[in-house]
């Protein structure tokens, strides 16, 4: 059955990021036959793409790495408690190369189309290199932030200087030296590229939009004895992560911020702000994501702290968040950035006093004033979650596309298989805890349901599973009742598909923790896949 041209395998795999590479380890030791198609140049996903300076994981290293190898565990060393994206690239370059799996990455490779035949029941898969591929599974592992969003901004094609975006960054170094350097964007890609770039270049003007909340990192390097204390107990560790909401472990909160008084208030909160942890503001208090009076005691926390951090009154009061309550957006962790609005040669503008008109040849002009520039630095996001998958034109089995299919919002099973796309998984894709949890965690706990689901149709000469079009609109509204029990849906942010002109808007991540998506994917699966229709039989053909 194998069309003409085509090569045949068992799976194939979009991505060899994080995702990608699990998910490759994990069908090869089931015997299976797979390709995995990597569009950059090498592997790493985001950690390839995202090289700009200061690109750092906002979770902790030891945390946010792999857990299926205890031999791993103990033998990959961290040197810093938040790592840099070199270092994650170095880890994950050791991992492909322990386990040998390179051999089935085919790198430089787009995955263009993917059309699904209902009586070989099999995946035609195209690239952007010619060769095509015939499959039984296919796994989009193509990231949750990765294809980087159109700025949208008049004449930015203009610019006669330098142009770059945090998330395609050049391998070769990139000179600030003497430089006028913009950067547009303060999500946590511009937080984190701005104290950098301010270090080398002769001047730096921050284009911000919307300002961001930004908590310490207080990054550091591991010492030898904490990072031999963890690994002590690396396996109970791994096992709390996998069992803990969010992929990290804690102790979670039982009062409500609004039933303590402000003298304990505030020591619950500086002592999170001084703990360097994204989330340890989430966590004082169970009611910070869901009522808007406890929110908004965070929210004047950290503006407090802003304030107190930056010299010019009038900047502060620019750099803090009041749009938005705190976290609806996802916080960014600071190392340097509001320290580095008090050096002379940094400069922030306010698009909201003053917007953008348009990008010139010479710079930047507001309404206000043109920027003389040499370099402008993109930190503009990304189509986040269901942007990857989109991008590839994917038609089913009833012959409807994907991006028909998802014209007002995702829709799937569990956020992991869309009805009428028999035997095509998303790793990290929309409507799963994904984004709002330890992605390393999240990952492979789908990676695993995945594996697990395709070996019990192998292991039964089954040949399709497909969600049922009443499990997934189930599953649509439960995530949308539970985001809306959240302060997350009044923000306009990537979460909610905002910040892409004509996305729908629609909350596009599961709000009720690893923990539970987990128990519910487990559930399904050991009630015989429900929720999902598996049929035929293998073994006749
Ligand atoms: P984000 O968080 O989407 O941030 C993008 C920033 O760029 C944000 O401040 C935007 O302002 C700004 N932006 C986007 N388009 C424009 C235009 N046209 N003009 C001016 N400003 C603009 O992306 P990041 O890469 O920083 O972070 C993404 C995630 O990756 C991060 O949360 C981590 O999880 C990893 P806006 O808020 O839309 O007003």
């Amino acid at each position: 059955t194998t069309a003409a041209g085509a090569d045949r395998v068992d799976a194939v795999v979009v991505g060899a990021g994080l995702s990608g590479l699990y998910q490759l380890y994990r069908l090869r030791a089931l015997g299976l036959r797979v390709a995995v198609f990597e569009a950059g140049e090498d592997i790493g996903g985001t950690w390839y793409w995202n090289r700009y300076p200061g690109a750092r994981c906002d979770v902790e290293s030891m945390s946010y790495s792999y857990s299926f190898s205890p031999e791993l565990d103990q033998e990959w060393e961290w040197s810093e408690r938040y790592a840099s994206q070199p270092e994650i690239l170095r880890y994950i370059h050791h991992v492909a190369d322990r386990f040998g799996l390179r051999g089935d990455v085919t790198l430089r490779t787009r995955v263009t189309s993917a059309a699904y035949d209902g009586t070989t029941h099999t995946w035609r898969v195209s690239t952007d290199t010619g060769r095509t591929v015939t499959t039984r599974f296919l796994v989009l592992a193509s990231g949750c932030m990765s294809a980087p969003k159109d700025p949208g901004i008049p004449g930015q094609n203009s610019f006669t200087g330098e142009v770059l975006h945090t998330a395609r960054w050049p391998s070769e170094e990139v000179s600030f030296t003497g430089k006028r350097v913009a950067v547009i964007g303060t999500g946590c890609s511009g937080v984190q590229a701005v104290p950098v770039i301010a270090e080398r270049a002769a001047a730096l003007t921050v284009f911000q939009r919307t300002p961001a909340y930004a908590l310490p990192a207080h990054n550091r390097p591991l010492l030898g004895a904490e990072t031999a204390e963890l690994k002590a107990r690396y396996p109970q560790f791994r096992q709390a992560q996998r069992l803990s909401r969010g992929g990290t472990v804690f102790e979670p909160p039982t009062g409500s911020a609004l039933a303590a008084d402000e003298a304990e208030r505030t020591a619950a909160y500086e002592a999170a702000w001084g703990s360097g942890l994204l989330s340890g503001l989430l966590r004082t208090y169970t009611d910070i994501l869901t009522d808007e009076k406890a929110n908004a005691t965070v929210a004047e926390f950290v503006r407090s702290k802003i304030r107190s951090i930056i010299d010019d009154a009038e900047t502060a009061e620019a750099l803090s968040p009041r749009t938005f309550p705190f976290a609806t957006k996802r916080p960014c962790l600071d190392t340097g950035y509001y320290a580095a609005y008090n050096l002379p040669h940094v400069m922030l503008v306010d698009l909201r006093a003053t917007p953008i008109e348009t990008i010139t040849p010479r710079g930047i002009l507001t309404t206000e004033e043109e920027h003389a520039l040499d370099t402008i630095v993109f930190a503009t996001g990304f189509d986040a979650l269901t942007g990857s998958q989109l991008a590839i034109d994917i038609v089913g089995s009833a012959g409807v596309s994907l991006r028909e299919k998802w014209a007002d919002g995702p829709r799937n099973h569990l956020g992991l298989m869309s009805a009428g796309f028999p035997n095509l998984f998303t790793v990290l894709g929309p409507l799963s805890p994904s984004v709002l949890s330890n992605i390393a965690v999240s990952l492979e706990q789908q990676v695993e349901w995945i594996t697990d689901c395709i070996a019990h149709l192998i292991g039964r000469g089954l040949t399709e599973i497909d969600a049922t079009p009443e499990a997934e609109e189930a599953w649509g509204a439960h995530v949308a009742e539970l985001a809306d029990r959240t302060l997350y849906p009044t923000a306009e942010s990537w979460y909610m598909g905002s910040n892409v002109p004509g996305k729908p808007k629609v909350f596009l991540a599961y709000t009720g923790g690893l923990d539970r998506y987990r128990a519910v994917c487990d559930a399904a699966a050991r009630n015989g896949y429900s929720g999902f229709v598996l049929s035929g039989d293998a073994r006749e053909r």
